[in-house]
């Protein structure tokens, strides 16, 4: 039996875009929102879950820059954070989030206080950033290929939202327009360093499912908010209908 080889960098560029089969654009809950069928609190419930994700960026980037030993890679890397806590006069895509918030009629220390982050969502994001803190920074740093086929999300969104939502104040689409261009520029570094590092059979076939587990944690995200806001089954919904679950980062 011939070792089997592995794929050439083309071969494997292609079997990692070939995952965005699996991409959170083809959840039901993406496909109503970009249809125009989405409720105000299910747009409102996107938000304010995603927002748990997005504050949580930068600190799975930081855990990547904190297990990577080469300064030429982390001068790369750490735009992202400032991407997302912004800096010098740039107010950063969480700021933008926070505006999104209110765009879409949530205050915006309702969003800050994560009391609606349901605990399916904390689980799936906290998950990534524990990831990230454990596993090497190659591995980790090439998670975030999901974004592959981000560009294309944001633009529907932009595409879309306007004239289903008309309630949503157009402010709140800068962050969509930001990650446009940033995507781009993150997906080039993390390719780039996925087809440098995977050069064995076994380093592709565990990239491969590394990003099937992001697509999981996007993917998860959507499913814990259908049972809140499209089912109306959030956590412990027989028992009371307070936000009954835990909202605090415990370790
Ligand atoms: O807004 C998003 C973002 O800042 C990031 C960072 C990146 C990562 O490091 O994993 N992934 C990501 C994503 C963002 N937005 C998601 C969306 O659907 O709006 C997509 C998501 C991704 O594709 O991983």
């Amino acid at each position: 039996m011939t070792q089997a080889q592995p794929l050439s960098p083309q071969a494997f560029e292609q079997a990692l875009r070939a995952k965005g089969a699996y991409y959170h654009i083809h959840h039901p809950y993406h496909i109503a929102m970009h249809n125009g069928r989405a409720t105000r609190e299910q747009i409102q419930g996107w938000v304010a879950n995603r927002f748990y994700y997005q504050t949580n960026i930068p600190l799975k980037d930081a855990a990547i820059m904190a297990n990577c030993p080469h300064p030429e890679v982390r001068r790369k890397w750490v735009q992202r954070i400032l991407d997302h806590d912004g800096f010098g006069g740039s107010e950063g895509g969480i700021e933008a989030w926070l505006r999104l918030g209110e765009a879409v009629g949530l205050k915006r220390e309702v969003v800050e206080s994560e009391a609606l982050v349901l605990p399916g969502v904390r689980f799936a994001v906290d998950a990534y950033v524990n990831f990230a803190r454990r596993a090497n920074w190659q591995e980790a740093a090439c998670s975030s290929l999901t974004e592959l086929f981000a560009p294309q999300i944001h633009q529907a969104r932009l595409d879309s939202w306007p004239q289903h939502y008309p309630w949503i104040e157009a402010e709140g689409y800068d962050y969509f327009r930001s990650r446009l261009s940033q995507a781009n520029r993150d997906v080039e570094h993390g390719l780039q360093l996925a087809l440098e590092y995977c050069d064995t059979v076994e380093k592709q076939q565990r990239m491969l499912e590394i990003l099937q587990f992001k697509l999981d944690i996007l993917w998860s995200m959507l499913d814990a908010m259908t049972m809140a806001y499209e089912l109306k089954r959030p956590p412990y919904h027989t028992v009371t209908a307070d936000l009954a679950w835990h909202k605090t980062r415990l370790v």
